[in-house]
């Protein structure tokens, strides 16, 4: 069945770095059926031992919009895989044409489901950390539309959390500066992200909702990208400082 085709085509594409073709044609996926694509995605991940650890938001700012051409918000899942070392080192091998963004990691302290207001997000959330999400697109020439990237789980590949912090902290404009081996590529604010990141929180317990979903306590939940996304290359020494959460960073060698 077409689903289960395209889940596993684009998993394939995920485990041996490869890049697919989009989804055109007979392929060519509702967004309903994309987050079907996207479900079962993980689910053969988890069938090899992996583990939900939470989702996270794409499109939340409207540099992201504009760098990829899309308008809309959606969401990926999050697993344990995933997960880099902070200060770890990647082999940029494994992917087929990696990126870097900043964001904002939440923890979940308590349960979120459907129509919540800001405070009501804030009140569930047990700690904040600055944190980086290394996307790869499968599609060939990192070029997709919205039900493309949403089967895809919208690009996620690896992120990296910096230290907990105490999530009284306000998140709404904090700056952000991030460094290729200590040198500028994007500099730009938390506000960037639906106009506080907060609201991203707010999207994500709404968006997986539609999905028959909740947010549970324990998860992680990853804002949006704050800026565009920027190339990876090997041997970088890549690192995000933001005003008041700290920074975060890791290291990448080998050719992609
Ligand atoms: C899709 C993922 C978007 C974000 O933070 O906006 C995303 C992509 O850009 O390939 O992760
Ligand atoms: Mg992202």
């Amino acid at each position: 069945m077409k689903i289960q085709r395209i889940a596993k085509r684009l998993d394939d594409a995920a485990r041996y770095g490869e890049a697919t073709p989009q989804l055109t044609g007979e392929d060519a996926l509702t967004l309903e059926e994309a987050y079907a694509v996207q479900r079962l995605l993980i689910e053969l991940r988890l069938a090899r031992g992996s583990r939900q650890v939470g989702l996270k938001m794409g499109f939340t700012s409207r540099a992201k919009m504009a760098q990829m051409g899309v308008n809309d918000l959606i969401w990926g899942r999050l697993t344990e895989d995933m997960l880099i070392e902070e200060g770890g080192t990647i082999e940029l091998p494994r992917y087929v044409h990696p990126r870097v963004e900043p964001e904002i990691c939440f923890l979940l302290g308590k349960r979120l489901e459907g129509s919540v207001t800001a405070l009501q997000a804030m009140a569930a959330v047990e700690a904040v950390a600055p944190a980086l999400e290394v996307i790869d697109s499968r599609y060939k020439d990192f070029k997709f539309s919205l039900p493309d990237v949403v089967a895809d789980n919208a690009s996620s590949s690896g992120f990296v959390v910096g230290a907990w912090q105490h999530p009284s902290i306000d998140l709404s404009n904090l700056g952000l500066l991030m460094t290729f081996d200590g040198r500028a590529v994007e500099m730009g604010s938390t506000a960037a992200i639906l106009g506080s990141p907060v609201r991203a929180l707010v999207a994500a317990a709404r968006l997986a909702a539609e999905q028959g979903e909740a947010l549970e306590p324990g998860s992680l939940v990853m804002a949006g990208a704050a800026t565009a996304a920027v190339a990876l290359r090997p041997g970088v020494a890549v690192r995000c400082e933001f005003q008041s959460l700290g920074s975060v960073a890791f290291n990448t060698q080998g050719e992609a």
